[in-house]
């Protein structure tokens, strides 16, 4: 089936029960099957006629690809005529506690229920199955996910399993017993609305036998210092998108010291770093404080926390050895000792005509067209993921591709019935004023808004500004300025599937609509773009759009060319996004969380720098 599908099956009938994962083969019998396959002259045989063929069985003579054939039947015959206990071991005679361990790793309900009534029938104490083979199994989850044998779409249907399992073993077990491990208090800190890293952190700790108090979003320290008395978990984990959240982070640690809460910190987030968390958070904290790089990560730093043996080490090893060392915010990068436009940007350039100068509200109604412009790697890979080029995946039929396929679509078919993407977009005509640019209205005199940007701290180095042309005689130059949602609505349908034990749909949905904002910047730049003038040229691939091989540039305020969140304050006076439902929170964070704002610029010699760099 493996290598039918890569030689290019599209369509088979085949009972999915008896299918194993191919991951779950045992590789002597990949081997076997695959020697039958593809008639591998067998290695170490005394028989010349065997051992020397052409490897390749279409170079074979018609006695050689007999006598190979034969020879590789007998093998799998012998192997199979001693392990057919096996093969019905399988399903039927691996003892229970393998199946159940089984239905975890491979992410099945099927026969589940019954094997764990049949289990409960021998006598086996309903806590005694959650910490024995279902536990064993989501361990084997973990091993296989450090391995790259799961990814973790997979992992989350494993979850899925467990979730099913201990739900149903819950009404079996003595009032007030409990299969927790350990808790945990879970929150996005204050001013962030990032969620589907920590709502995925939740699945696989609540799945892994951890009682997990999520919190939410944009949760102030206060509110976090109430909880922890209320709750009186065993850790407490902070999550944080930006680099302002990793120093909310910080502030956030020294309220809890001054609280006096002891208890082992968890933090993560994508512009979080182990050295940012060492030198900076636990420091503050003054206790553990570890830095969890994914939720798996999480998983077995809180193994390690609530393991006796393991746990002084783990404190021992995460609590700061360092005085907290205060740097200037980093925020508004210092002033560049120079304005000058860099030599490297030309000036003297035609400036295109702006086609339109009034505010541009729009929902998007085709997704189809809009999921088109979503970039694979960062659905498939980044955030499902799946290991390696999917595009790749998909032609050569790679199973797994396959199968993440089959399951986006169909969670798109859902997502059409109620996602929303929403865009609001506009240009301005604006003067550079060295470092600066100035927006007016049209024709206006004085600017609506000026944006100060810096410069790279070296020779001739580049700024924003200087990707706006001179004003000629009559004329001055433009960019474009667009937010883009596709939020409205996601976090709640994921709570809901997550509620119901759907985790794959929970986490997928967040992430669908996080790259369909994405894919929504991606296709209103284009069409900004051909309104003003410069279309795509026809041959133009979507991989040269996501490397950004096109004219001009889209700059999103918190990237290094213009890293001053408080400049999204600036758009929002200009665009009112609050009429396509975007709200700046106290952050300077966009909620809904899938929301992207960015100007755009039309200059041929944009290019990406970090501002304030220096050499
Ligand atoms: Co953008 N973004 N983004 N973004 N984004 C970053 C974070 C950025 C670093 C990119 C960059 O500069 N190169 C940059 C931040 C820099 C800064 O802080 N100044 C940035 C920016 C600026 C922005 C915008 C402001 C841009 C704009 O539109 N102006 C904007 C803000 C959005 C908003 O306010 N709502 C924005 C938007 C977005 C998208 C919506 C398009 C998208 C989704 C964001 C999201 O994840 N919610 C996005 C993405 C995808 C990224 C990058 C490329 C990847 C983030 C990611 O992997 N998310 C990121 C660049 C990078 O990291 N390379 C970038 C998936 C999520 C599952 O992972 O959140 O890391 P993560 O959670 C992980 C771990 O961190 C860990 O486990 C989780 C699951 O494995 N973990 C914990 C997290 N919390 C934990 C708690 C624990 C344990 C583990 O406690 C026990």
């Amino acid at each position: 089936m493996y290598y039918c599908t890569k030689a290019g099956l599209d369509l088979a009938i085949v009972n999915a029960e008896k299918l194993e994962r191919f991951a779950s083969i045992p590789e002597l019998e990949r081997r076997l099957a695959l020697d039958l396959l593809f008639n591998t002259p067998p290695a170490g045989v005394e028989d010349e006629a065997l051992r020397g063929a052409p490897a390749d069985w279409r170079d074979q003579s018609q006695a050689q690809r007999i006598a190979i054939n034969q020879f590789h039947i007998a093998a799998v015959a012998a192997h199979f005529r001693q392990a057919t206990k096996r093969s019905k071991q399988l399903a039927q005679d691996l003892s229970l506690d393998q199946r159940l361990a089984n239905y975890i790793i491979e992410g099945s309900k099927d026969g589940l229920i019954a094997d764990l009534d049949r289990k409960r029938a021998e006598g086996a104490d309903p806590l005694d199955i959650v910490n024995g083979p279902l536990m064993d199994g989501m361990s084997e989850v973990g091993r296989l996910f450090n391995n790259n044998e799961l990814i973790v779409a997979e992992v989350l249907q494993s979850a899925e399993a467990m979730k099913t399992a201990v739900s149903h073993l819950q009404r079996f077990m003595k009032k007030g017993e409990t299969s927790a491990r350990g808790s945990i208090l879970l929150a996005t800190v204050k001013g962030d609305v990032h969620d589907i890293g920590k709502n995925l952190v939740e699945i696989i700790l609540a799945n892994n036998g951890y009682t997990v108090v999520n919190l939410g979003i944009r949760v102030p320290p206060e509110a976090l210092i109430s909880a922890y008395f209320e709750h009186q978990p065993d850790a407490i984990g902070l999550s944080g998108l930006l680099v302002k959240s990793t120093q909310q982070m910080v502030s956030t640690a020294s309220d809890f010291k001054a609280a006096g809460i002891r208890v082992p910190l968890l933090v993560g987030g994508a512009a979080l770093s182990e050295k940012f968390t060492r030198t900076k958070i636990a420091p503050a904290y003054g206790e553990a404080t570890c830095y969890a790089k994914d939720a798996m990560t999480g998983l077995s730093l809180m193994n390690q926390l609530m393991d006796p043996a393991a746990r002084e080490a783990v404190l021992e090893h995460h609590r700061a050895t360092q005085t907290p060392v205060e740097e200037p915010k980093c925020e508004s990068p210092a002033l560049p000792a120079t304005n000058r436009r860099s030599a490297k940007v030309r000036t003297g350039l035609p400036i295109p005509h702006a086609p339109y100068l009034d505010r541009r509200l729009r929902a998007v109604p085709n997704l189809a067209e809009v999921w088109s412009y979503i970039n694979p790697y960062m659905l498939y890979g980044r955030h499902l993921g799946y290991k390696g080029n999917f595009e790749v995946g998909l032609q050569e039929h790679d199973p797994k591709a396959l199968a993440l396929h089959r399951q986006v679509d169909e969670l798109k078919q859902e997502a059409a019935q109620f996602m929303k993407v929403r865009a609001a977009w506009q240009f301005f005509e604006a003067e550079r004023d060295g470092n600066a640019i100035h927006l007016f209205a049209p024709g206006a005199s004085g600017p609506l808004h000026t944006f100060r940007f810096g410069r790279q701290l070296r020779e001739d180095g580049l700024c924003l500004s200087d990707y706006i042309l001179e004003p000629e005689a009559v004329r001055r130059d433009h960019l474009a300025m667009f937010v883009v949602t596709a939020g409205a609505g996601i976090r709640e349908r994921s709570e809901q599937w997550k509620q119901a034990g759907d985790f794959f749909k929970a986490h997928a949905i967040q992430a669908l609509a996080i790259e369909t904002a994405e894919a929504c910047s991606e296709w209103l730049h284009r069409r900004v773009r051909e309104d003003w003038g410069f279309p795509d040229p026809a041959s133009m691939t979507m991989q040269e759009r996501f490397t950004s091989r096109y004219h001009g540039k889209r700059y999103s305020f918190g990237y290094p060319a213009c890293p001053n969140l408080d400049d999204q304050q600036g758009v929002w006076k200009l665009l009112q996004p609050d009429e396509i439902g975007v709200q700046l929170t106290e952050g300077m964070m966009m909620e809904p969380e899938a929301s992207v704002s960015a100007l755009v610029f039309h200059h041929p010699d944009c290019a990406y720098f970090s501002a304030g760099e220096s050499e």
